[in-house]
């Protein structure tokens, strides 16, 4: 898996807009851990290469057998239904994908903080799975509502490694409306059966703030600068 580094030139340019709006507020590589990350289930770093990630999965510490034996914290995914929900703040029932197609277990990671109107969230996810039977998937979870999935059936992607087929790595971008204090969780879930593992791998979490109106003042300026050149 080393999926991660072909996004590095992506971040390197998404590095310069931000150092010229503002400095980011959030920026987790996980390089050093998972820091204040709450973490629920099987959640742990997953070091491949030289670009440590966070990776959670579906893989219970006893109940499965291989391939689907992966679980990389010895900790076990929590049961949906139930416990799963409520780590993430939604309501049971919220991560099932129809009355067939229920959630069963899954892990998660959350973390609390305070952004500004405008501030943007973005981070980078890709999704791993064995899964054959109902389609697992990641998500991204604030404040109670599931906002966005990262579904299985996208992991066309051949790896060779453990994990199984994989989806191209994907930079998400969420804008807070309201200032204040949000809890973001990024989460996956087996879906329908408890077996074929599914891992989804994430780093690079940023918040990046609302350009100032200092910075919009200044490109006001060099537009105006520019109409009077023409
Ligand atoms: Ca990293
Ligand atoms: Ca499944
Ligand atoms: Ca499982």
């Amino acid at each position: 898996m080393n999926t991660f580094n072909n996004t590095l030139t992506l971040v390197a340019c998404g590095a310069a807009f931000v150092s010229s709006a503002g400095a980011a507020t959030l920026v987790d590589t996980f390089d050093s851990g998972l820091g204040n990350w709450t973490t629920s289930g099987d959640v742990a770093i997953h070091n491949a290469g030289s670009n440590p990630a966070a990776v959670l999965t579906t893989a219970h510490s006893t109940l499965e057998f291989s391939p689907d034996d992966i679980n990389v914290s010895g900790a076990d995914p929590l049961e949906a239904g139930g416990d799963l929900e409520t780590a993430v703040g939604v309501t049971v029932g919220a991560l099932d994908l129809d009355a067939f197609d229920m959630a069963t277990e899954g892990s998660a990671m959350s973390l609390t903080i305070v952004v500004a109107a405008g501030d943007t969230l973005t981070f980078d996810w890709t999704l791993a799975t064995l899964d054959g039977f109902g389609l697992d998937y990641g998500f991204l979870a604030i404040d109670g509502a599931v906002v966005q999935i990262l579904s299985s059936a996208d992991a066309t992607l051949s790896t060779g490694g453990g994990f199984g087929t994989e989806t191209a790595v994907a930079t998400v971008s969420h804008e807070f409306a309201n200032a204040g204090e949000v809890t973001i969780s990024l989460g996956v879930t087996d879906i329908t059966d408890y077996a074929g593992t599914t891992s989804l791998f994430v780093d690079n979490v940023q918040v990046i703030p609302e350009p100032s109106a200092a910075w919009l003042g200044l490109i006001g300026f060099a537009s105006l600068l520019r109409r009077r050149r023409a």
